[in-house]
């Protein structure tokens, strides 16, 4: 089933899940006794909160030449029962369509269209209002395969649940087919998935987040034996009882019932392009990673690109479009992605990186032209709103936004609101969705095939305290170890306590799509295929003092410490060395034009506290404990080097 591609080798399945080319769905439920225990199932009651479309002659009809899609569509259209089945090609006319739509559903709100051009505002259900770490799981054959940190079903007994659960789901629904691809068309990492669904805002919102349409029929061709990743959702009734969200890395597929929020159901996004793709890249020897990636050019004209991993809802985007202090005019930040990086090894053995998406999903609250001035102007147009504010006039309003507040108007919920309300207007978790071309500062090479080189990856998360401002990983098997090691506290992105400090290895931990131990191997393993491999960091913009004041202003100024990585990477900059690693001396950072800063700030930022640092090492040992036998010894041998250096 798995497909070579050109610099790849191929997969390799175990025997038990190797089909011939399609997924059978009945074979697999012949094999499981399941087709004849359907037969008397009745499907409970549902209220329709998906009503059939119709489609209008010459729309809906993009059925693709492939055999084995349209095999696939005919069982889940078998199983789910829905009214009609509409196959979107990805045109303007088809999306006009499906908004209008939307609209008259109520799914959608249009906004004021002369403020807002093509912008809507989506309110999803109160229940389900962000990723569900706890109701997603990976399917693997064995318990080991998935890991310790996923939690794990049987593949076999898990099709049988979710396909009873979709039994006759769509009924009264239409189950669009949306073909897509990831990655630029012509990169040899690039994947074609399809996503059925019965969610219009997830049609809609593909488009926006994928190169949706003809154009991933036309590339996956006819060959029966194609690869293309199979994706199943249905909303069901919404209901929190009956939400999961699947990933069978075998068999390339994925099915998430239950819920309509974004990194659930969006499937090319965290279920493929991270958990899938990280286990096809360890087969394939290539990287599938939680990561920003930027570009940085000196006044000179000088680039170098960066990638960068931070948990969900910790700046990312924000950082992949900074837009440099007035004191260092000349220089330019781009963006190649804010999301995701698909990263191989280049014949140079620099690490080259692609952005598989094609648009952003940012989170809203916070975001203002003062504090990201690129991500407004991209959300000025075009733009999928969920779970924000509606004032009075058709406009959107959110906690952080430029201006004083409206004096009324609807929470994300459909409320009435006012500034005296005590809730927020905006979910915190609330988010826009808008193609990456509306990005002032889109990176010319976005979509080079070949990705970017790499010259360095940063690690990063929130931290009240231990972490410094930036520090330098003092090599390859170092630098994995710190970002192996990486913890931040909680956000609103996941459902669950915000503000705990949890372990976060590269910022993978909810979406590693097998063993942890494993992919922190492929990576120690990955370096010695680096000639010239990036150098690694990490960084820490959120540090707080005794009073819980963040001691760092973020945002733009972060790039002073970009300015000493890019200067580190041309090893122009200073630093000193410390038992962690490199870190910057209050001379090596550029801190020229920033206002209301003391020495006293930039040393508690870059300050190491030994007693800290006691409980860091601490935390680390019992998060690599949860992890045993799989953590790799060269990673626990780092973790005792930096235990001797600090106790030196
Ligand atoms: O909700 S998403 O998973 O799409 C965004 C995120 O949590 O990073
Ligand atoms: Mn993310």
């Amino acid at each position: 089933m798995a497909k070579s591609q050109p610099q790849v080798c191929s997969v390799t399945r175990p025997a038990r899940y190797r089909s011939s080319g399609s997924f059978s769905l009945a074979s697999r439920l012949k094999r499981s006794n399941y087709w004849f225990a359907c037969a008397f199932v009745r499907p409970r009651f549902m209220e329709n909160i998906a009503p059939a479309i119709s489609s209008p002659s010459g729309m809906g009809a993009n059925q693709p030449a492939n055999r084995a899609v349209l095999d696939w569509v005919e069982e889940v259209r078998s199983m789910t029962q829905p009214e009609n089945v509409f196959w979107c090609d990805g045109s303007e006319a088809e999306n006009d369509y499906l908004l209008g739509e939307a609209c008259r559903q109520g799914v959608l709100i249009s906004l004021n269209q002369e403020k807002n051009p093509g912008c809507y505002l989506h309110r999803s259900n109160p229940n389900d209002v962000a990723r569900v770490e706890e109701f997603t799981l990976i399917c693997a054959p064995t318990k080991e395969e998935a890991g310790p940190t996923n939690n794990w079903s049987e593949p076999a007994a898990m099709y049988r649940k979710l396909w009873g659960m979709l039994q006759g789901a769509m009924r009264g629904r239409t189950m669009f087919v949306v073909p897509y691809i990831m990655g630029p068309p012509d990169s040899p990492l690039a994947k074609v998935g399809f996503e059925i669904t019965d969610s219009i805002y997830v049609v809609l919102s593909m488009r926006i987040m994928t190169r949706m349409g003809a154009q991933a029929s036309t590339r996956l061709g006819s060959k029966p034996d194609a690869e293309f990743n199979r994706g199943v959702h249905s909303l069901l009734d919404v209901n929190p009882e009956r939400r999961l969200i699947c990933h069978f890395p075998q068999d390339n597929a994925i099915i998430s019932v239950g819920s309509g929020y974004g990194g659930n159901v969006l499937l090319s996004k965290k279920c493929l392009a991270l958990r899938i793709a990280s286990y096809l890249a360890r087969q394939q020897g290539w990287l599938a990673e939680h990561m920003l990636i930027l570009g940085v050019e000196s006044p000179a004209g000088k680039k170098h690109y960066v990638a960068a991993a931070f948990p969900s809802a910790c700046g990312k985007t924000n950082f992949a479009m900074l837009i440099p202090p007035p004191h260092f005019a000349g220089w330019k930040i781009t963006t190649v992605g804010d999301d995701i990086a698909w990263m191989q090894v280049g014949a140079d053995g620099r690490l080259y990186a692609v952005n598989p998406e094609n648009g952003y999903f940012g989170v809203v609250p916070g975001t203002s032209y003062r504090s990201n001035p690129n991500a407004m102007r991209s959300i000025e147009r075009d733009t999928l709103f969920t779970n924000v504010a509606l004032t009075s006039d058709g406009d959107v309003w959110w906690e952080g936004k430029d201006g004083s507040p409206p004096s009324a108007a609807t929470d994300w919920r459909g409320n009435p609101w006012t500034p005296a309300s005590q809730g927020k207007a905006a979910h915190p978790n609330s988010r826009f969705a808008v193609p990456m071309r509306n990005n002032p500062v889109l990176d010319p090479e976005v979509e080079k095939g070949a990705g970017v080189p790499i010259s360095a990856i940063i690690f990063g998360g929130r931290r009240s305290n231990t972490m410094p401002l930036v520090f330098q990983a003092t090599g390859w098997n170092h630098g994995v170890y710190v970002g192996s090691a990486m913890a931040s506290e909680t956000t609103a992105a996941a459902t669950g306590a915000v503000g705990q400090v949890r372990r976060d290895p590269m910022a993978m931990l909810p979406f590693c799509g097998y063993n942890i131990g494993e992919y922190f191997r492929h990576w120690l393993e990955t370096g010695p295929r680096l000639a010239n491999p990036p150098l690694i960091f990490h960084v820490n913009w959120f540090r707080k003092n005794a009073q819980g004041k963040f001691l760092w202003p973020g945002f733009g100024d972060n790039m002073r410490v970009l300015k000493w990585i890019i200067d580190r990477c041309e090893g122009r900059a200073g630093a000193g060395a410390s038992p962690i690693g490199s870190v910057p001396r209050p001379e090596d950072l550029d801190l020229e034009g920033l206002e209301g800063f003391s020495p006293e700030m930039i040393r508690a930022l870059l300050a190491i506290e030994p007693e800290e640092w006691a409980q860091e090492l601490a935390g680390q040992e019992e998060f690599f404990k949860t992890l045993a036998p799989y953590v790799p010894p060269e990673l626990l041998e780092q973790h005792e080097q930096l235990a001797r250096r600090l106790a030196r």
